[in-house]
């Protein structure tokens, strides 16, 4: 066992050269002629499958030639994620298939002449030794000490294993560091969350407006397509965003906003909508509660107050405010997406569900429609064990209205404290390099090194399998089969994910490894199938269809249960509110001892000769996943800094000039990053996007290319209604080392 502080391991285990030999003799033609076209003397068959690149989940076919390679990845044209279109990330994602670093085979944590490295094994003995170990932590701390990190399709699989098990504590950084905030506050505005895919009807809106949410960069297919498809028909954009975006490109207003200031534009809205009778008169009156509060709360907050915040003439703030107005009830204030910024989030988001409530564009055309999504029996199984602790507990009377389980509380609580019992010492992270997911590195590190077991299952040696004491290898989305695609849209529909080719390598679908494991626990009664395409076909039998009909569509549509796309005019309806309303007010907030109404607070300035550090996505990459990947390394294989350039001037930086980067508790980036000047960027803030600046060695293309934002996310706003971790109150200044790169001018 362990006795010293956890070492970094690089995924090179004892006797994989072999596998690694075995591996650089692949063909690579079939990754390379992907995007020089397919030769067309070929016959192709197809498989259908749900793209795992992002978590849009867009539903494609899979082509192989008939020597039984895979050559492409296209949309299904029955797809409403995806309307027969891929993205660039997706298009590439047939790289992830061939990527020969890839995880090959199970590896056990080991300890050689007091060194600690990793020792290939075979699956039966991987998976023997964790259900050895869980049992026997689990006979000191009880089944409850096990959480699951997890991002992507495997965790359906692996969270049945643990609730079987007997712990619930089951958590994705999609919610306390992405999405959380905004589904919290529409749940306590409208009674219901904003979903993924979004409910935003943005295919017939009249005017979007983008508050950090740089839709275009920010790739999530359907809806980059609606919002071109709204500009053609001559939608009115509002962009507002400290950074000059691509949407703010094709944007009729870009509002240059100082960052972290948004709460005072939204407030300044609210203002000038309500001061100026531009509201929903009849919408408010029949659906909300609270107008009278939230009119006399906004009196003070003018454009003139608002500009002095926000740095955004009171003019352009009326026009714009006009513009939603004439454009309503078919307007969009758009929720975002990632949203953990300033740990203010939710109340952020609050003014944002209320601007969109007084413009009467919940449950409107053009606005946000009411989603359903296909009822699929689950397959039979016994009820699961109710633990003795459930996941809030380890962060008790906090975060109060999470919806979800806060990933940053399991998090802390793994760190053992005198004051509490609630410590987990077994953690599976599955698909989450939690590493680059989770801010704030040290608190990660320190909890991982509390842990007895720490298993990682991915499909790459990321950052987060270094510190694993069990890796297993998973096979790529392309290989396997997975639960079925349900996500809520304008029609209920499901979409399959079945393999187009064997698993490379020694890899496994997750599916298989948590039954195994199960198994081996002594929960056969939970996994009473044989595998996972007789549990598929017994759900799909339940609803009319079969494995067989789906394998040969992909994707099936079901009519919708009423006609409730959007509210029929003058219709009562009931919110699943405390009041029945939408509250402009929020009791839930109020009784949880929050503002009811959204206030501003000011955040702290970047100190002397430091900028605001902010990121975002690049349409080529998703998040650190797809930093390796052959296919888009091509398209992109580094970050860059975005500077303006009157700090340029000041520092004396050029463009193409590689520096290192210093935040403000003196943590220094590990990696250069090659300078990019530009006007598009305030001066006050740089920007880079997020994913970059792999150390580890394993990645040969990823490894040492750019920086990585989240290392120098060293300090954090916990949101306190929901435990969301804002991470824009990090101030970078420049180093002047170059990592012995060479500028690229
Ligand atoms: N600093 C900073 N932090 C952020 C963000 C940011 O912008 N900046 N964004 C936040 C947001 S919005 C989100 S949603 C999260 C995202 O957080 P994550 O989803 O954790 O993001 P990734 O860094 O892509 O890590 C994904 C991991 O899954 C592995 N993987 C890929 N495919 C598969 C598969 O099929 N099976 C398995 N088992 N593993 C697979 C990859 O190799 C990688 O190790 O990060 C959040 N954290
Ligand atoms: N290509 C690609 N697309 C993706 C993803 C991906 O990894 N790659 N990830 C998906 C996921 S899970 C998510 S959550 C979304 C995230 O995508 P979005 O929700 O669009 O969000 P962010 O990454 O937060 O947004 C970054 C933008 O916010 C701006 N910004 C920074 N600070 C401020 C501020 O104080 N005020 C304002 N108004 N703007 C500010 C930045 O300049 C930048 O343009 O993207 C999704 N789509
Ligand atoms: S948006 Fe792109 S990466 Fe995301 S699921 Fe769709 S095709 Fe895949
Ligand atoms: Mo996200």
């Amino acid at each position: 066992m362990r006795t010293t502080r956890r070492q970094f391991i690089k995924v090179s285990a004892l006797g994989a050269g072999s596998l690694a030999v075995a591996a650089s003799t692949l063909k690579w033609s079939a990754a390379s002629s992907l995007f020089a076209g397919a030769d067309a003397s070929q016959a192709f068959t197809r498989s259908p499958t749900y793209c795992e690149v992002c978590f849009w989940q867009c539903a494609g076919w899979v082509y192989k030639d008939n020597d039984g390679r895979i050559q492409k990845i296209v949309g299904n044209d029955e797809d409403l994620h995806c309307n027969g279109r891929f993205c660039p990330r997706g298009t590439g994602g047939v790289g992830m298939y061939h990527d020969t670093d890839r995880l090959k085979t199970p590896l056990i944590r080991t300890v050689v002449d007091g060194e600690e490295t990793f020792r290939v094994a075979g699956w039966d003995e991987a998976l023997d030794y964790i259900a050895a170990r869980m049992k026997e932590i689990a006979s000191r701390y009880g089944p409850e000490c096990v959480a699951l990190f997890t991002h992507g399709s495997g965790g359906a699989h692996f969270g049945h294993m643990l609730k079987a098990f007997g712990s619930q504590s089951i958590t994705a950084p999609s919610f306390a560091q992405c999405r959380g905030p905004r589904e919290v506050a529409f749940l306590t505005t409208f009674g219901d969350i904003v979903y993924s895919p979004e409910r935003t009807d943005i295919r017939d809106t009249k005017c979007l407006v983008l508050i950090g949410s740089h839709l275009g960069e920010n790739m999530h297919n359907g809806q980059v397509q609606e919002m071109s498809d709204a500009i053609d028909k001559g939608a009115t954009i509002i962009t507002v965003d400290p950074r000059f975006s691509t949407v703010a490109g094709k944007s009729k207003f870009w509002l240059p906003i100082k960052p972290s200031t948004d709460m005072a534009l939204l407030l300044a809205w609210i203002h000038v909508l309500i001061e100026n009778g531009w509201y929903d008169k009849e919408y408010v009156e029949r659906y909300t509660y609270g107008f009278e509060e939230l009119k006399a709360h906004v009196k003070p907050f003018t454009p003139e107050w608002a500009y002095g915040i926000t740095t955004i003439d009171p003019h352009v703030i009326r026009q714009t405010a006009k513009e939603m107005f004439n454009a309503s009830p078919a307007v969009i204030i758009h929720p975002g997406r990632h949203v953990t910024w300033y740990g203010d989030d939710t109340q952020r988001l609050r003014a944002v569900a209320i601007l969109n409530a007084l413009l009467g564009s919940w449950g409107r055309r053009g606005g946000f429609y009411n989603p359903e999504k296909a009822e699929v029996p689950e397959y039979p199984v016994p009820p699961f064990p109710q633990p003795k602790r459930m996941p809030t507990e380890a962060y008790e009377g906090k975060y109060t209205l999470a919806n979800e389980v806060v990933s940053n509380g399991l998090c802390e609580a793994t760190i053992p404290t005198t004051d509490k019992s609630c410590n987990f010492k077994i953690w599976f992270v599955n698909g989450t390099n939690l590493m680059a997911a989770l801010p704030d590195q040290e608190t990660t590190l320190k909890a991982i090194d509390a842990l007895e077991l720490m298993v990682v299952i991915d499909t790459m040696p990321t950052e987060i399998t270094g510190y694993a004491d069990v890796i297993l290898p998973e096979c790529t989305f392309l290989e396997r089969y997975d639960m079925l695609r349900k996500s809520p849209h304008r029609e209920p529909n499901i979409a399959l994910r079945m393999p187009a080719t064997e698993p490379k390598y020694n890899s496994k679908p997750a599916d298989w490894m948590a039954r195994e494991l199960g198994i081996r626990l002594g929960l056969e009664a939970w996994f009473p199938w044989n595998n996972i395409e007789e549990m598929l076909d017994w759900q799909l039998k339940q609803i009319g269809s079969s494995l067989e009909e789906m394998k040969r569509i992909g994707v099936k549509k079901f009519p919708r249960t009423a006609d409730d796309l959007y509210f029929a005019p003058g219709e009562d309806i009931s919110f699943n509110t405390n009041t029945g309303k939408i509250e402009l007010y929020s009791t839930d907030m109020e009784n949880e001892g929050f503002n009811p109404l959204p206030v501003y607070t000011p955040h702290e300035e970047p100190p002397e000769g430091f900028y605001r550090l902010i990121y975002g996505r690049a349409p080529m990459h998703t998040f650190s996943r797809t930093a390796n990947n052959p296919n888009l390394t091509d398209l992109m294989d580094e970050n860059t800094l975005w500077v303006n350039p009157k700090v340029a001037k000041m520092w004396g930086l050029k463009s193409g000039q590689y520096v290192k980067l210093s935040n403000q508790d003196n943590k220094v980036s590990t990696f250069s990053i090659r300078v990019r000047v530009t006007e598009r960027i305030r001066w006050d803030s740089v920007y880079m996007v997020h994913g970059f600046g792999h150390n580890n060695t394993k990645l040969s293309r990823a490894h040492g290319r750019g920086v990585n934002d989240t290392e120098l996310i060293t300090r954090v706003k916990i949101d306190p209604v929901m435990g969301g971790t804002g991470m824009r109150g990090n101030f970078v200044t420049f180093v002047f080392d170059t990592d012995g790169k060479e500028a690229a001018v």
